[in-house]
């Protein structure tokens, strides 16, 4: 059975089943076969490097069971407002110099809101795209409007991840539903802005939900062009602080399932990466994985010495990919 779509086709829903099966298989077999896959749509030895800051910190009065910025769990973050536009943009030159090709922002809200701060972040997006760089930003959901103003800005991608299968959302979040998520995804499509949506691993999930988790991205119609894969940070004072670290080949297992379920997209190795052994990046990177977060933090949480990353692309003969090079396909 095939299950990516040929070149320029829509892809078909595919079965929960199917994509099980895929989970299933041998996992060199199924690093194999995503590994061409990868082949045939990117250059292999290309790495997206982006950057992340968080501009609004904590305080959030969303409810999710994996975050240290809820204000529903009683975490040791310190909270902070929205940071000033020339403090982002001094973050966002230091993240060039050190050579990320995308500045990705991050604010703990539910939903953006119009006024002063929503016209901050506008100014940000536009000080980060007259630097060269990308931009990207999370703001929680949004409306048509709202991000057809972030279009125009400049910005090149909206982050807004479904984190989990359908039948599983509700164990994590109950403050909002998948629809929601789905609604301000299609927000985002219909203002031209490219899609950044992916998941978490590792919060207590089954194979199945993790399934549905990629039946419901590779079916976004047209497919994410970003998918970043997020192993669960365990943050103390969250619901999920004290669940068991998941086995690396799972992570391994879901980048190549999602290299052949969803060929053309960049895939993000995303939060979690510090704990993940350096051999099984690599063979994450073999599978179709060609993009990470560099920079010594992720938003709230430590993220690889930029040191060691550096070393590690170049033992595996990979290179950055320079701004000109990233500009999706
Ligand atoms: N508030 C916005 C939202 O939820 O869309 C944007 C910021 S939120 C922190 C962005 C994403 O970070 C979440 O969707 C989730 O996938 C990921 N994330 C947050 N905390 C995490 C953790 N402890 N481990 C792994 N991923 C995490
Ligand atoms: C995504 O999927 N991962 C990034 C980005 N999108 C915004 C965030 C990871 C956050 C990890 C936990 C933290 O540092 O707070
Ligand atoms: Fe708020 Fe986003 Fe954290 Fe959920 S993931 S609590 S929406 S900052």
């Amino acid at each position: 059975m095939t299950l990516s779509a040929p070149m320029n086709e829509a892809p078909s829903r595919p079965s929960v089943e199917a994509v099980r099966q895929l989970l299933d298989k041998p996992l060199l077999d199924l690093v194999f076969e995503a590994a061409q896959v990868h082949r045939q749509h990117h250059d292999p030895r290309q790495i997206q490097c982006s950057q992340l800051l968080s501009i609004k910190t904590g305080a959030c009065p969303e409810d999710c069971g994996y975050c240290s910025q809820s204000a529903h769990h009683n975490t040791k973050l310190e909270k902070e407002k929205l940071v000033d536009v020339d403090n982002v943009l001094e973050e966002a030159r230091l993240a060039k110099e050190g050579g990320a090709d995308r500045f990705c922002m991050g604010a703990a809200w539910r939903s953006v809101r119009d006024g002063k701060e929503f016209d901050k972040v506008i100014e940000m997006v536009k000080g980060v795209k007259s630097m060269g760089l990308e931009a990207c930003v999370t703001l929680g959901m949004l409306n048509t409007e709202q991000a057809t103003r972030l279009k125009e800005a400049g910005l090149d991608y909206y982050n807004h991840n479904l984190d989990t299968g359908r039948s599983y959302y509700d164990q994590v979040i109950t403050t909002r539903c998948y629809e929601d998520r789905l609604e301000t995804l299609q927000a985002v499509r219909e203002s031209g802005l490219n899609v950044c949506c992916g998941g978490i691993l590792g919060m207590g999930e089954s194979l199945d939900a993790r399934a549905e988790l990629l039946v419901e991205l590779a079916s976004l119609e047209p497919q994410p062009e970003s998918v970043p894969v997020n192993r669960l940070v365990p943050v103390e004072g969250t619901p999920l602080g004290e669940v068991d670290e998941i086995p690396w080949q799972e992570w391994v297992a879901f980048i190549a399932a999602t290299r052949i379920l969803i060929p053309k997209t960049t895939i993000r190795l995303s939060a979690g990466r510090r704990e993940l052994p350096e051999a099984a990046q690599a063979l994450c990177f073999l599978a179709g994985a060609n993009s990470i977060f560099v920079g010594d933090k992720l938003l709230t949480t430590p993220n690889p010495e930029p040191g060691s990353d550096a070393a590690l692309l170049a033992s595996l003969g990979l290179n950055a990919v320079t701004r000109t090079e990233a500009a999706p396909q």
